[in-house]
């Protein structure tokens, strides 16, 4: 039985203008109303909730290169960066809720502050690795991978608002699951630089467990090191998270994703995640929204070691009857 000492800090990141639609700015307080933080309490974690970011929007944020929010998406990252970092720093395991998939740059990079060998686990319909230049959309949550990767450093601009960041992460260090909608530079860019990962033709054909192998074989091939996870519900097939952006059908069931947490928590490796993407604004109605929200409950507590054999609350002895 492993020690229940650890502790968990939750930060919310309201905030959504890496796109162009409302309400991705209320899912911290949806996932939480979903009773995440009782859930994770459940689990014996000392649950710390630093509550929600504070952002400030800079009042002019004129488009840059068609990248829509530049300056606006740079302060929020650059804000969520340092708190992450604070956190990580104080020895919690991180779980930052979004807001959109932008925020995983600041996530990332300040847990990359204090654990520089991490590694990053991206499970997501979607790749977010396209530049300014290969975006068909300016959207920055398309994108956030190519601010982290080393290599990418000089397919990139000097983007408004975000000068306080250095890539820090090499492709190598970097695996995709869940992937079905990939652009064409995005499909480019994975190729050229090598990165592993798997699509959904892949955990059709090898199976959730194998895919999991061979993550953890890969990330973990010369020694152990902290991992990231971030995880866009638009993972999910859309008829489990409907409440979302851009769902793209066919999608994890809800079996592969549980089993997908459990494997990462299994690792005991797991340093920080995000769960991004949830907008109750897009629900057709509230039962829509709460099956999201509560997938994405389901989602952390799996990830934090809630497990389907009932592991995960340990109690001494069984009542005797009196
Ligand atoms: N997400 N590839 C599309 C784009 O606009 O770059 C979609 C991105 C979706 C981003 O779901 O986090
Ligand atoms: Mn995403
Ligand atoms: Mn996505
Ligand atoms: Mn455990």
């Amino acid at each position: 039985q492993q020690s229940r000492a650890q502790s968990v800090a939750v930060l919310g990141a309201p905030f959504s203008r890496g796109q162009k639609r409302r309400g991705l700015e209320h899912g911290p307080k949806v996932i939480r109303e979903a009773g995440l933080i009782e859930r994770l309490s459940g689990l014996d974690y000392s649950v710390h909730d630093f509550g929600d970011l504070n952002f400030h929007h800079p009042e002019k944020d004129e488009p840059y290169m068609e990248v829509n929010s530049p300056r606006t998406v740079g302060a929020a990252n650059k804000a969520l960066s340092g708190a992450v970092s604070r956190a990580i720093g104080a020895g919690h395991t991180l779980v930052m809720l979004g807001g959109d998939h932008s925020l995983a740059i600041g996530s990332v990079s300040g847990h990359a502050q204090q654990c520089p060998d991490l590694c990053l686990i991206w499970v997501d319909a979607h790749a977010d690795i396209n530049t300014p230049m290969t975006s068909p959309s300016g959207n920055l949550h398309g994108q956030p991978v190519a601010f982290m990767l080393k290599e990418l450093q000089d397919k990139m601009p000097a983007l408004p608002g975000f000068s306080w960041l250095k890539p820090f992460l090499s492709a190598r260090d970097l695996v995709y699951i869940g992937l079905r909608d990939v652009d064409p530079g995005e499909y480019h860019l994975l190729k050229n630089l090598g990165v592993q990962y798997f699509t959904m033709r892949d955990i059709d054909r090898l199976g959730i467990q194998r895919v999991m192998e061979a993550t953890f074989d890969h990330l973990m091939a010369r020694k152990q090191r902290p991992i990231h996870l971030s995880f866009d519900i638009d993972a999910f097939d859309p008829s489990l998270a409907p409440a979302t952006g851009t769902p793209v059908n066919g999608g994890l069931t809800y079996r592969e994703g549980i089993y997908l947490t459990e494997e990462i928590h299994n690792t005991g490796l797991l340093s920080a995640m995000d769960l991004v993407e949830v907008n109750p604004v897009l629900g057709a109605n509230p039962e829509a929204v709460d099956a999201t929200a509560s997938l994405a409950v389901d989602v952390i507590a799996s990830s934090l070691g809630q497990t389907r054999e009932g592991a995960h609350v340990s109690i001494d002895e069984i009542p005797v009857a009196k």
